[in-house]
């Protein structure tokens, strides 16, 4: 297919276009690049909001979750997860498909998975074409999820304006090493596996370090509308700073 053809496709919203200049991007095609440039100039604009934290925190849980709340506000949502292909998260990913699967028979939700290399995570290289496919395809909300903690979230930030890191109590050491991050990355902490004992001590403990923790039960469902609110708020912020747009 002609780039030109492609880019129309994918502003069209078609989600095998989509998904097909993805892995273009991914295989650094040339004919992808070709196809990203006749996306510039794109008048959509989706929230992106990146997802982050050690593995097993519940950040998939949470974007489930996220994603059923947000279709609910009649929102196209697109999720982004990084994939580290290690045989520890391994795993956890098949979950995540299981999980996701309600997902799947939805048309106004889209959800890819990316490799990265190396199992601390960061972003795979094409996340950020990805993320400019997926705003001119006209998702409102694209939910980019990353394993990742202190410095790695740079990685986020770059394509994420909005950034949660999520947290589950009694990590003890882990916690401790990851406030620094905390407090230049990430715009709200979600103190999740809030039904866990110790979920009080860190919640406390976080606030004294960061402005905006929410507690969450993602398995549950509770906390998802405060975190909701956390994240339109946010938004406003950086739209009244005009720190926005893509
Ligand atoms: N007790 C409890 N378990 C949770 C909660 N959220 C997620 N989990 C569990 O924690 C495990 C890891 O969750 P997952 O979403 O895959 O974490 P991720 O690696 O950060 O994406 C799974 O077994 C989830 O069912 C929660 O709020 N409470
Ligand atoms: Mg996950």
């Amino acid at each position: 297919m002609d780039p030109v053809t492609l880019a129309n496709r994918v502003k069209a919203g078609e989600v095998r276009a989509v998904s097909r200049l993805i892995t273009l991007l991914e295989s650094q095609e040339p004919v992808g690049q070709a196809a990203l440039e006749r996306l510039n100039g794109s008048q959509r604009h989706a929230a992106v909001i990146g997802i982050t934290g050690y593995p097993g925190t519940g950040k998939s849980t949470l974007i489930d979750q996220l994603v059923t709340a947000y279709r609910r506000l009649g929102q196209k949502v697109a999720v982004v997860a990084m994939d580290t292909t290690s045989p520890r998260t391994g795993g956890a990913l098949l979950g995540d498909r299981i999980r996701m699967q309600d997902h799947a028979v939805d048309g106004g939700v889209f959800i890819r998975s990316m490799a990265t290399r190396g199992e601390r995570g960061g972003l795979a290289p094409a996340t950020g074409g990805a993320v400019r496919v997926l705003n001119a395809a006209g998702y409102d909300v694209i939910l980019v999820e990353t394993v990742g903690v202190g410095q790695l979230e740079t990685d986020v930030a770059d394509v994420a304006p909005t950034v949660v890191a999520v947290v589950a109590p009694g990590l003890g050491d882990e916690v401790q090493a990851m406030k620094a991050g905390l407090l230049e990355t990430a715009h709200i902490v979600v103190v999740n596996k809030g039904d866990r004992d110790g979920a009080d001590t860190t919640v406390k403990d976080l606030q004294e370090w960061h402005h905006k923790v929410v507690r969450t039960v993602a398995i549950k469902g509770e906390g998802i509308p405060e975190l909701i609110e956390a994240i339109a708020e946010h938004q406003r912020m950086t739209d009244l700073n005009g720190k926005r747009g893509m």
